[in-house]
């Protein structure tokens, strides 16, 4: 489903939108499976905790085809295309990663921007396999907070991100549902206080650069065509 010019309006003026739908039952079941199988079999590349254990699968499009047939369904790439119009490239070396966060889990609260400067955004989707609530540490974001210029990394120091985290609001999701965020956007993860793991997919896009001649193997062209617009002919 398309998105109305009122919610590209408020994606554009607060920085993220909750898509209206999720993702079906069944497709939420299979990625979990598929996840957990990764897991269980220890498939690289991974991420791991302070105790080793897996905390996140990094490229998870070349795993299985499920993590790609997610990521490229209509229920995602409708409303992306309203955002990034007709031609949609996922980008494979940003996100594309499944991460879980394990009960109880105490890694230190923080806000990110995923890119670090505006003229260079991209829009980034997370996925929620499991419910997230205040509790279990759903994302929270700072509304409005792409529009700050870029800083020279990622983060702002502390003195800022403290300041920023009382701005932050949480943004509870059901399981399947999708949140997708203009990545200069400062969001970050609560602490999980439960007895529950949170689970969840990110994946990125990016319109398609019509100056580029060159092909980027880290992009994939999932809607749409690749035009050249560039003033001299492309190089082979
Ligand atoms: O899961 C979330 O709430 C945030 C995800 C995120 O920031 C990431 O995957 O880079």
């Amino acid at each position: 489903m398309s998105l109305t010019s009122e919610q590209v309006h408020l994606f554009r003026h607060n920085g993220f939108h909750k898509l209206k739908n999720r993702l079906p039952e069944e497709l939420v079941e299979k990625l979990k499976e598929a996840i957990w199988r990764n897991i269980r079999e220890e498939v690289e590349p991974v991420v791991r905790d302070a105790e080793g254990r897996i905390i996140r699968l990094s490229g998870v499009v070349d795993r299985d085809p499920v993590f790609l047939k997610t990521a490229t369904c209509p229920l995602v790439l409708d409303p992306l295309e309203s955002l990034l119009g007709p031609n949609i490239e996922l980008i494979k070396n940003r996100h594309n990663h499944a991460t879980l966060r394990r009960a109880s889990e105490h890694r230190p609260e923080g806000l990110h921007r995923d890119v670090r400067q505006w003229s260079r955004t991209i829009f980034t989707v997370i996925f929620y396999l499991e419910e997230t609530t205040v509790e279990n540490g759903c994302t929270q974001v700072v509304p409005g907070s792409h529009h700050f210029p870029g800083v020279k990394g990622r983060l702002y120091d502390e003195s800022v991100t403290r300041q920023l985290l009382e701005q932050a609001v949480p943004v509870p999701m059901s399981e399947g549902g999708m949140l997708v965020i203009d990545s200069m956007i400062m969001h970050g993860v609560g602490r999980n206080r439960t007895d529950g793991t949170r689970m969840s997919m990110t994946m990125g896009y990016h319109s398609v650069d019509e100056i580029a001649d060159l092909e980027n193997p880290h992009r994939m062209l999932v809607r749409g065509e690749r035009p050249y617009d560039g003033n001299v002919p492309r190089r082979q």
